[in-house]
């Protein structure tokens, strides 16, 4: 009995996965389902579509706006925004609901920066010159950016 319910789990889960495969065409369909090891996508907007725990990182200025843009997020540290699904270069907003802060760099941790203490976010990265120029996120209480808002390499 143990390895029918398994085998019926594993085919839900499956299903639940198909969304994921076919990628831009796909709506978010909930937080478990669009889990992915690195970071997720989805179309989306607005502070509240952040899920409680999750780093959010949007396409467009003030959450999208209203408009179905992408969206990504994560609850955990992201060297390069580059790895599949792709979203180096591509913020222009952020929304922190982790309980730690979070630095967003320009490179993988130096160059521009700007930290998003817990529960804070950002309308519009415009402000710190890094609109469309953010590569990696680093969640932790440990680093800061400097008030200058720039870390040599
Ligand atoms: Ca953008």
């Amino acid at each position: 009995m143990r390895l029918r319910s398994f085998v019926v789990a594993g085919f839900a889960a499956a299903v639940a996965l198909v969304p994921a495969v076919l990628g831009h065409a796909a709506v978010a369909d909930g937080p478990e389902a669009r889990t992915v090891p690195t970071f997720s996508e989805e179309l989306g907007s607005g502070v509240e579509r952040c899920p409680v725990g999750q780093f959010c990182w949007y396409n467009a200025p003030f959450y999208n706006q209203g408009q179905e843009n992408w969206m990504w997020r994560s609850s955990n540290s992201q060297p390069d925004l580059g790895r599949s699904p792709g979203s180096s270069d591509e913020a222009e907003s952020v929304v922190n609901r982790t309980d730690e802060q979070i630095t967003l760099y320009e490179h993988w941790r130096y160059g521009r920066c700007v930290t998003v203490p817990p529960g804070g976010r950002i309308d519009d990265l415009d402000a710190f010159s890094l609109q469309n120029n953010v590569t990696s996120i680093h969640h932790g209480n440990e680093f800061s950016c400097p008030s200058w808002g720039y870390v040599a390499s």
